[in-house]
């Protein structure tokens, strides 16, 4: 195969002008194929490796590949829980360019819930046998660290025995800087609430020169980082994402991946890496299409194939849709997320998936993958093993 350098991608919707920093890559099917048999043998692959892959010319090989190495950590046990999207507020003081959820206040169809919608929400939720509730909003202008206390102390009266994880990085940040107090101050505050421990939201993509272009007003890659560092050193643990399919040519995407393996390689706090499928309408950004398949079934694949210190890769089913999320369970996904029930932020932005799934649904969607269903709890300890599938119309 013909060898050309690039910085960005054929993958890209609209490649970015400028030069990048990030180093040039010579993309050549050698490299593709060195990389695959690293990745069978253990070794660690590079920056160079990453965006190879993404150019390889043979998905099913790379899909091979990745599902071989999930098969090898997970064996055919697939991960999902049963939970709960709560989202306090949409009143948010930052624009980012993606963002179809936030609004500022007093704008139409901006909403702070009061403590009575937060604890109808979280008990009918326990009721119907959730084990989290996840919890991420906007940087609400006027709320202080007592308001996110008093939130998270709420669910934790209304369902004592949800795991609560909330509030992302960013949301950790706006806080400390309002309240001038170190993260660690903030993150130990609402631990002592009750917060079992932390999504993986605000990431969004690291490399400077995209998210200067998506979100500028937001907290830094490294400032997203040195919060979960903090928070894994308190013995919290998180989750991580990326958001792609926008701007970002895949040197951006490979080098967010690496960022995420770097500090997992420190402090191995992260439980789970997530890609997000951006969803195009009502923002800011312009980049009016979805992502397809192929992209959607790479970045899972590569991602599988460079971060090599996760041993769970989720296939979030409300940004791809249901048959994509299912089909990324053969290219190195072991997790399908959960039963979510009310989703806005993705809806918000033109997600066809609908805000909630069955854990009906969620076994035969596993099940139909040839997989095993395990339900699992926010830090991956198994809760049930569903390895008899005559049990499953009970459920
Ligand atoms: O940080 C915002 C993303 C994130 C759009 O940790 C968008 O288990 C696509 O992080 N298109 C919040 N994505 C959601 C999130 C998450 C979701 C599910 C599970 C977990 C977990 C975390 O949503 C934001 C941003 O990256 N987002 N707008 C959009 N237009
Ligand atoms: Fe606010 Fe988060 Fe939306 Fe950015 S992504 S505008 S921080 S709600």
């Amino acid at each position: 195969m013909e060898s050309l350098t690039c910085a960005s991608s054929h993958l890209a919707p609209r490649p970015l002008q400028g030069a990048s920093a990030l180093p040039q890559v010579k993309v050549s099917y050698t490299v593709v194929q060195s990389a695959l048999s690293k990745a069978l043998r253990g070794e660690r692959l590079s920056f160079e490796d990453g965006v190879n892959l993404y150019h390889s010319p043979d998905l099913l090989e790379l899909g091979a590949v990745a599902n071989e190495l999930n098969l090898r950590k997970n064996g055919k046990d697939v991960y999902f829980n049963v939970n709960r999207h709560i989202n306090p507020t949409n009143i948010c003081a930052l624009s980012c360019k993606f963002c179809a959820f936030s609004r500022k206040p007093g704008e139409e169809g901006s909403y702070a819930y009061s403590d009575d919608e937060i604890a109808h929400r979280a008990k009918v939720a326990a009721d119907s046998g959730a084990t989290e509730i996840h919890m991420v909003g906007g940087l609400h202008p006027r709320w202080k660290l007592s308001n996110y206390t008093n939130i998270i102390s709420t669910v934790k009266a209304a369902a004592p025995h949800v795991h609560v994880k909330a509030f992302t990085a960013v949301e950790l940040d706006w806080l400390a800087r309002k309240e001038r107090k170190p993260v660690a101050e903030v993150i130990a505050a609402l631990r002592a609430a009750g917060l079992g421990s932390f999504p993986g939201g605000g990431a969004e993509i690291f490399t400077p020169y995209v998210r200067e272009l998506i979100c500028d007003t937001k907290l830094t890659g490294e400032g997203w980082l040195d919060i979960h560092r903090t928070a894994h050193k308190m013995g919290l643990r998180s989750n991580c994402t990326m958001l792609y399919g926008h701007i970002e040519d895949v040197g951006a995407r490979v080098d967010h991946m690496m960022r995420l393996r770097g500090l997992q390689d420190e402090t191995g706090g992260f439980n789970v890496f997530i890609p997000l499928a951006y969803q195009p309408e009502n923002n800011e950004l312009g980049i009016n299409r979805h992502t397809f398949g192929v992209d959607d079934l790479k970045t899972v694949a590569v991602a599988r194939l460079m971060m090599d210190n996760f041993r769970h890769i989720k296939s979030y089913w409300i940004m791809t849709g249901q048959r994509v999320a299912q089909t990324a369970l053969h290219y190195g996904a072991n997790d399908l997320d959960g039963t979510v029930v009310e989703e806005k932020i993705a809806n918000m932005a033109g997600s066809k998936s609908g805000m909630q799934m069955a854990k009906s649904n969620l076994l035969r969607v596993i099940r139909d993958a040839d997989r095993i269903p395990v339900e699992r709890s926010t830090v991956y300890e198994p809760i049930r093993r569903y390895d008899n599938p005559a049990e499953d119309a009970l459920v």
